[in-house]
């Protein structure tokens, strides 16, 4: 039997659309930061330079976005969220994550669905650097789960023992968006 590819109320679309909450700053390489603090044993600030010289990956995965269009087969090169997951230590009690990027944007995602091995921050797409619509210089790569929480133009990742929602989730979006269970909206 065929295992089915595209999740319950999904189309597909060639290329993924671009959806931002507002308009984003450029970015200087040599000033950018990505910054993992919370409830971590060891907080952690890269620069440009020490994310690239991390072992690169890559991945092709589909992309699902909540308002009913998926995307086919993108190819991803970045950082394993896992290896940096590994580099701070969480505490425990660290239940949640918060994302958030330089436009405002934030999303909140269940500890164990962030440590999923397939996880990437990419800052390569289809063979080329990650386009600015896209989110450069990172965005996160969460396949596993609806596009919403794949938070582009990363800046800080916060380690939480309690929920705090992101800006969809504020609105009534899912607290974890698995489109395989169709976990689009709160219930
Ligand atoms: N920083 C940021 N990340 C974001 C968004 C956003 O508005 N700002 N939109 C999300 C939504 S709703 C989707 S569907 C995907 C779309 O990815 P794309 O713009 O690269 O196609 O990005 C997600 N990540
Ligand atoms: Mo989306």
């Amino acid at each position: 039997m065929a295992v089915e590819r595209l999740p319950e109320g999904q189309r597909w679309l060639d290329e993924p659309i671009v959806y931002d909450i507002g308009p984003v700053a450029p970015v200087d390489l040599e000033a950018y930061r990505l910054r993992l603090f919370g409830a971590v044993a060891h907080p952690l600030t890269l620069t440009w330079q020490e994310i690239v010289a991390m072992p690169c990956v890559e991945l092709v995965r589909d992309f699902h976005c909540v308002t009913a269009w998926s995307v086919r087969s993108i190819a991803w090169q970045g950082v394993r969220v896992r290896d940096l997951i590994d580099r701070v230590t969480p505490d425990p009690e660290a239940l949640w994550v918060l994302v958030r990027g330089r436009d405002g944007y934030s999303t909140n995602v269940p500890i164990e669905d962030f440590a999923r091995p397939d996880n990437l921050l990419a800052y390569r797409m289809n063979g080329v650097p990650l386009p600015s619509k896209h989110g450069h210089p990172l965005r996160l790569v969460l396949p596993g789960l609806y596009a919403w929480k794949s938070a582009k133009y990363v800046e800080t990742i916060e380690f939480l023992s309690h929920l705090k929602r992101g800006f969809w989730e504020e609105r009534g979006y899912h607290d974890r968006g698995d489109p395989w269970r169709e976990e689009r909206f709160r219930t």
